[in-house]
């Protein structure tokens, strides 16, 4: 199966992930630094101090980014490391920014930076981060620095990375920093942050900038585990919760009326939401970003939040224990392309976890290789039926620090030898290279 040649091959990374280098240059602590502190938040209490070292080392990852032959590569800016006091724009930490880019366009590798991926700074929270509307403020004078130092060298703007994850997963239900269990808390931080990314787009086209800007959100298409009525039930609480929160929003205006009668009656209220506010959610993007990593199978559970809990799956699963579904893959993109919108759409993440073992200094890493050549041929697929996917983003270049599972988990096409910082190119790489090389799957 081939790709048409303006077809965007990309791969993915952020800063928290990767950086490392967590007090240098003025960088002020993220609730990252904060939450992997306290015991019992991360696997083995890793946390992001050192990570892949790249604040140092990325003009050897740069290095590999170009041997990949990717046409863009995905990154993200750390705030605090832009804004580690309030008020106080630091020169240093955007400088770090302009050179990596500037490295990248250098040797013609587009760019598309994430502003938010997740490194809150700590000074942000203490003020009540994004549960308080007017900090909003506070990310549009950090966006606003990174449009006018930055505009010029990047491709591909994108506000926010998976806000499910910065609102339910980290506020709700605790596994992400800043670890609070308050779905009220969750509700007014999503809000907030779809509020602030159509702020920020506004804000882009104010300032009369003319690059691509969107949003990720990361979805899965959702399955009952039986045909009874109340599994049913439990998919479609599940769809609401996890996708319909972010897409109607985005693309119809409004949340979804079933799950905000179900939290409504878990007492939450909906003051948050303001005359408005919906029109600004809805500012017109130029693409819509998601990040497909695997498929839900659920039963209904009425002791649950939303009455839903995962099922049992006879799917493959991954390392992490994802069920392996590319053809759920398209099954979803459908979905969207059915019900919410024609813009054009980057998978800017998909990849796999796996032990991967060092032997010889190789990584034969054959389940990652068949996972993303499954991927990339369910999305060549999408093409061919028409859902415009223009580009693929792989996650991740590294392997990397992945949040509440610490350094046990690895995604990257590169394995990393956290000892001594030794970079080594898995199967997967070259798989990777090649398919690249030939536009063809
Ligand atoms: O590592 C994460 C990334 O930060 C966001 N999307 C999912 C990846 C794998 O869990």
């Amino acid at each position: 199966m081939k790709f048409n040649r303006d077809f965007i091959f990309g791969v993915a990374t952020s800063s928290y992930q990767i950086e490392g280098a967590f007090d240098e240059d003025d960088r002020t602590p993220s609730i990252w630094d904060t939450f992997s502190r306290i015991e019992g938040n991360v696997q083995d209490m890793d946390n992001g101090d050192v990570a892949c070292d790249h604040y140092h080392r990325y003009n050897e990852d740069i290095k590999l980014i170009k041997e990949l032959g990717v046409d863009s590569y995905r990154l993200s800016i750390a705030w605090p490391r832009i804004f580690p006091e309030k008020g106080k724009y630091n020169p240093k930490g955007m400088e770090f920014y302009k050179n990596m880019i500037t490295e990248l366009k250098q040797r013609g590798i587009k760019v598309a930076v994430t502003l938010y991926h997740w490194d809150l700074p700590q000074w942000v929270q203490d003020l009540g981060g994004w549960e308080v509307r007017e900090n909003i403020d506070l990310f549009l004078q950090y966006t606003e620095k990174c449009f006018t130092e930055l505009d010029d060298l990047v491709d591909l703007w994108i506000t926010h990375n998976e806000p499910w994850c910065a609102s339910i997963l980290s506020n709700a239900i605790g596994e992400h920093a800043p670890g609070k269990k308050d779905i009220s808390a969750a509700l007014k931080v999503a809000h907030h942050i779809l509020l602030s990314h159509g702020m920020v787009v506004r804000q882009y086209h104010k300032l009369g900038l003319k690059k691509q800007i969107g949003i990720t959100l990361n979805l899965t298409p959702v399955y009952s585990s039986t045909t009874s009525f109340v599994d049913k039930l439990a998919a479609s609480n599940m769809d609401g919760y996890f996708n319909r929160w972010f897409l109607e929003p985005l693309f119809k205006g409004a949340y979804p009326m079933d799950i905000v009668n179900l939290y409504a009656a878990r007492n939450c209220n909906f003051d948050f939401i303001k005359d408005g506010d919906f029109d600004i959610i809805r500012e017109k993007c130029d693409f819509l970003g998601v990040n497909f990593y695997n498929r839900s199978l659920v039963r209904f559970d009425p002791m649950s939040l939303i009455l839903c809990s995962g099922a049992h799956s006879k799917y493959n699963k991954t390392d992490i224990g994802w069920d392996i579904s590319p053809n759920e893959f398209i099954d979803l993109i459908k979905m969207v392309r059915a019900r919410y919108t024609d813009l054009p759409i980057y998978i800017t993440e998909n990849g796999s976890a796996w032990l991967d073992v060092l032997e010889n200094g190789e990584v034969k890493d054959n389940e990652r290789i068949n996972y993303l050549e499954l991927h990339l041929q369910a999305v060549a697929k999408m093409n061919e039926l028409g859902f415009n996917i223009v580009g693929y983003y792989y996650w991740s270049l590294l392997d990397n620090f992945e949040w509440a599972n610490g350094y046990s988990q690895r995604f990257g096409l590169v394995y990393v030898n956290y000892d001594t910082q030794e970079r080594i190119k898995k199967g997967s790489f070259y798989r990777y290279k090649e398919i690249i090389e030939k536009k063809c799957i």
